[in-house]
């Protein structure tokens, strides 16, 4: 089945690129506000279906899980959504919220938005989530190009009053955004989180190459009430951003943090992305609190020992990456400066001091950082020791900073190259070449990364003399 408002003449799809609003004008409403209560825009279970070209407003009063939707997808997926106002008035501008935005239940291999310009959505103003994505059947979902949270012209927040998009109940394998310019969605000016991936067996999910809580051009904020990406409840195995061209997420602008792990979150991957910088990865565009923020959650990856792993995290009004709880945390090869907070903070609780064999449980493993004495130009020449668990192998990486942190430690903006360092039973002594040119004047930094991948605080900058 084909449903296609775009045949009302007068109607016309979208013509802007990505880094413009919508300009679909659109002539065909399906209006709830006199439907009974418990009432669906659209319920689609049959499959194969295409829905472009409508407003869809004022289905507002759910009375179970399933209903007060704007378009339901539900049982045989390969559906596509494209084009459509979901939560507006005929305009793109006005609240005219249904409870859910869109709500895929159960049903795998739908397409929400697109690639072609004309398919862009604009979900906003719902009462509950603009997209929900929820169920263990509920995979291969691809959302794309998308507007969610702003008006039409994605300049001005419209927000959804949940989620922008929430990935829930075992939803596996779905894709938010894509490493094509037009995949990339504007996720934006919701009330609470921006992307929010939750619950057990929540996996194996990706958003890449969106703009969350920036607006349509990227380089002004329009933030997301809570944080950018919330990854609780859970989530494993999800990856935020990613190493090749086009996956970065800017992640900047939002009214708490910029990413959080939390509450059991596992294995997930936080990579390539820019937190607190705008889309040309140089600009201030700070998130309220820190950049990153890890609580009561083990084993995910900041960044990674891969080529163009790192993020760039910097110029958030906290810290640059927190781990308040957890273990097995890797913060590795980011660009993190300029944050007002330290550059990473284990325990949220500013410097934790290096203890003597650093046997001291915590979080992280409360890892001893390397001590450093001096920094050297030519080939740039690293001395310092570190003194951690004996008999192991760590891996050093140093960082150049044209700053050090108020604190004397750190951050860690551009980095150098790493080391696998194996202990002695005393502090272990190292010397390191490093093939970078580092600037008289600038600071030199280091993390150490033990064996389960949980990564200490910066080191004490050193001048590079
Ligand atoms: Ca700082
Ligand atoms: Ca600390
Ligand atoms: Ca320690
Ligand atoms: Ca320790």
């Amino acid at each position: 089945m084909i449903i296609d408002g775009y045949t009302q003449p007068g109607a016309s799809p979208n013509t802007n690129a990505s880094d413009l609003g919508s300009n679909a004008v659109l002539k065909i409403e399906l209006d709830g506000r006199n439907a009974e209560d418990g009432a669906n825009g659209l319920s689609i279970e049959a499959g194969d279906s295409t829905v472009r070209g409508l407003v869809i407003n004022n289905f507002s009063r759910p009375i179970n899980d399933f209903s007060g939707v704007g378009i339901y997808l539900a049982r045989n997926g390969g559906n596509v959504v494209e084009g459509n106002f979901i939560g507006t008035d005929i305009h793109g501008t006005a609240d005219s919220g249904n409870w859910w935005g869109v709500l895929i239940s159960n049903t795998s291999d739908n397409l929400v938005g697109g690639i072609d310009i004309g398919s862009r959505n604009v979900i906003a103003a719902n009462k509950s989530y603009g997209i929900e994505i929820t169920g263990a059947l509920a995979t291969g979902n691809l959302v794309r190009g998308n507007l969610i949270g702003t008006d039409a012209s994605g300049t001005a927040a419209l927000g959804n009053l949940f989620d922008g998009v929430r990935l829930h109940g075992g939803a596996a394998s779905n894709s938010i955004g894509g490493t094509f310019t037009a995949a990339r969605n504007l996720i934006s000016g919701n009330d609470r989180y921006g992307v929010h991936i939750e619950s057990n067996s929540t996996t194996g999910n990706v958003v890449q190459g969106n703009f969350i809580g920036t607006d349509v051009t990227g380089t002004r904020a329009l933030g997301n009430g809570f944080d950018g990406v919330m990854l609780d409840g859970g989530a494993t195995g999800n990856t935020i951003g990613g190493s090749v061209g086009g996956a970065t997420n800017v992640v900047s602008g939002n009214n708490r943090y910029g990413i959080v792990l939390d509450s059991f979150a596992t294995g997930n991957r936080i990579q390539g992305n820019f937190i607190g910088v705008d889309v040309t990865g140089v600009a201030p565009l700070s998130n309220r609190f820190h950049g990153v923020r890890i609580l009561s959650a083990s084993n995910n990856t900041i960044g990674g020992t891969g080529g163009n792993q790192g993020n760039i995290i910097a110029f958030n009004g906290g810290v640059g990456v927190s781990v308040v709880s957890g273990g097995g945390n890797a913060i590795l090869s980011n660009s993190i400066f300029s944050n007002n907070g330290l550059g990473i903070d284990l325990g949220e609780d500013a410097v934790t001091a290096n203890d003597a064999g650093d046997g001291d449980p915590g979080t992280n493993n409360l890892q001893n950082f390397p001590v450093l004495s001096s920094a050297t130009r030519g080939s740039l020449t690293v001395l310092g020791t570190l003194d951690s668990i004996p008999n192991n192998v760590f891996r050093l990486e140093f960082f150049a900073s044209a700053a050090c942190d108020l604190s004397g430690h750190g951050e860690g903006e551009r980095f150098l190259g790493s080391l696998f360092l194996t202990t002695g039973v005393e502090n272990t002594s190292f010397e390191v070449t490093l093939s970078a040119t580092v600037d008289a004047g600038s600071f030199v930094t280091a993390t150490a990364t033990g064996g389960d991948d949980s990564t200490s605080e910066f080191s004490q900058c050193v001048p590079v003399t």
